[in-house]
Order: C-alpha cells, then structure tokens, then sequence
C-alpha cells in the first residue's frame, strides 16, 4: 500500500512536511522540549551536533552527549502539535518515505520530554521535579484514533463521576507511560503522579481573566481525585498526547516536568530557569548510565 501525497506530504527535498526533517536526522532516543529556545539549552551540553533545522516552532538538533546519539525537539505549546510531531517522526522510522509504504520491520523511539508543569496537590512544591505515571487526555485529541486498546475505563469513569464532567465535553482518556522508560529516570528526588493534560492555557486549565469558566470549580475537582493510589498531582499541555500516541504507534514514552507553580497555594519559582536547567542535567545524566 501506497500512502497519497494528500495525505504522507513531503517537502522538495524529501523531509516531512513541517518537522523538515529526513530519517538519517534523528536519533531514536529523542528528548521533547515545548520551547524552542530550550533545545539549545540541551544540546549546548553536547560533545557534538552533526544536524540542526527549524520549521515554524519545530526546531530539531541532533548530536552526540557522552557517546549517546540524541535528538532534541521543540513541539511547541499544546497537544494538536504532539499529533504532527508524533505522525511524523514515526513516519520517518516506520514508512518508507520513496515507495510511501508503512514497514512491516518497526522502530521504537524512546520519547522523553522535558516540560514545565504547575502543581495541583500543596504537598508538591515549585522547583520540584515530577515524572508522569499517566497523562489524563482532558482536551480530546486521541479521540480521532481508536483508543480503546490505550484507555483505562474504570479511572476515567471514577474521574467523570467524581468532576460531574460535562457530557458536552469529550470523554477523558487515562493513558500510562512506557514503564520500562520510567525506570531509567525513577529517583527518591522525583514525584510521581497523573498528569492532567488541557488543551488550552487559560479556561482548560481553570484560568479566569475575564471570562466565565463552564465549571469554576473543576480545579478543585481534580485536586481532590482520588481513586486507589492514583491521585492527580499536575496540570500541563503535552503528556496525555505524548502517551497515547506513543502507546499507538508502538513507541515508548516519559514525561518529566520541572514544576514551576503551584496552584494549590498560588506560588510560582523565584527561579524557573534554574529548575528547568537542574531538570536537563538530571535527564541527560539518567539517559545516559
Ligand atoms: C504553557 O506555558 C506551556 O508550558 C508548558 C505547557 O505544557 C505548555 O506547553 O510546557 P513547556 O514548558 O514544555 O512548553
């Protein structure tokens, strides 16, 4: 089978249409970042780079960090960019870009990325690192793909149940992480918790500047959620995303967060850049033992 050009598209040059980017230029240990002034951050760490681009905010570097080939990738802000970066990175490991035909011999990517996240729970203070057990898809995206075999009904319906969540919204999906690749990056330093993933910064995440939200108390909702051990310790754009489509495409995937505001006691870093540089070093140190 043949993938159209309508829907497989190509630059002139063969890359992939908006990461810009070949099979030969990635790794297949890629770290996400959602800022693209912070893939330099990354990789001015590096030995080496032996490729770089950028298309709109998809910025990708690749080079070598103690003997280890790794890509960095910007995504941009919110999970309708996880889409394209997801399809296409996969498209360039597992689709034979001249004869546009998937392959039957796949490769795994290891997804790592590396966020900054606010804090729902007091107890997890700011300028703290959190590892995502789970992403908790509040915005919708994995509902165009067929989801059934990534979902987990009974904590999502506890959560529906427990939020009284609007029918009118789309179903939350809860998705684990790889936990072969949690391991690799699991201390005693690190909180572990659900991620909530919004598909927008100010009304999805419970923000009100000057409009009225659909349910005003939906923050304290989801703090105190609770079911068996789980609990929902963090609220960001990208993890449920990253899960689920990793988890469909056969890839495995850690989202790491440097918390830099809690919502539960109205505080914000003093030093954000600081714990989203102490954040790096802690990855490319795991990421590389
Ligand atoms: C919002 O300011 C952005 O910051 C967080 C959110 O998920 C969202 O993308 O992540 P990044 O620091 O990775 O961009």
């Amino acid at each position: 089978m043949s993938i159209k050009k309508s829907e497989l598209i190509l630059n002139p040059d063969g890359s992939v249409y908006h990461l810009n980017l070949k099979p030969e230029n990635i790794a297949t240990d890629i770290i996400f970042v959602g800022d693209q002034d912070r893939v330099d951050k990354i990789t001015k760490l590096f030995e080496s780079v032996d490729f770089t681009t950028q298309k709109r905010e998809f910025k990708t570097t690749t080079g070598i960090y103690k003997g280890k080939r790794i890509s960095v990738i910007s995504t941009g802000i919110g999970p309708d960019n996880i889409d394209i970066v997801l399809n296409e990175l996969d498209a360039l490991v597992n689709i034979n870009l001249e004869t546009r035909a998937p392959k039957t011999d796949l490769t795994s990517l290891n997804i790592i990325r590396i966020g900054t996240s606010g804090s729902l729970q007091k107890d997890i203070p700011v300028d703290s690192f959190l590892l995502s057990s789970h992403g908790l898809d509040l915005n919708g995206m994995l509902h165009s793909y067929q989801i059934d075999v990534i979902s987990n009904s009974e904590i999502e319906n506890a959560f529906v149940k427990h939020t009284n969540w609007s029918a009118k919204k789309s179903h939350p999906i809860l998705v684990e992480n790889s936990q072969e690749l949690a391991r690799k990056f699991t201390s005693e330093n690190i909180y572990s918790g659900i991620t909530a993933t919004a598909g927008g910064f100010y009304g999805p995440q419970g923000r009100v500047l000057r409009l009225q939200l659909e349910d005003e108390n939906l923050n304290n909702k989801i703090d105190s959620f609770q079911h068996k051990k789980h609990r929902i310790t963090n609220l960001e754009m990208e993890t449920s995303a990253i899960y689920g489509l990793s988890k469909l495409l056969g890839h495995k995937a850690v989202s790491l967060n440097a918390i830099i505001a809690n919502r539960a006691n109205g505080t914000f870093s003093e030093n954000p850049k600081k714990v989203v540089e102490d954040l790096i070093k802690y990855t490319l140190k795991k990421l590389t033992i």
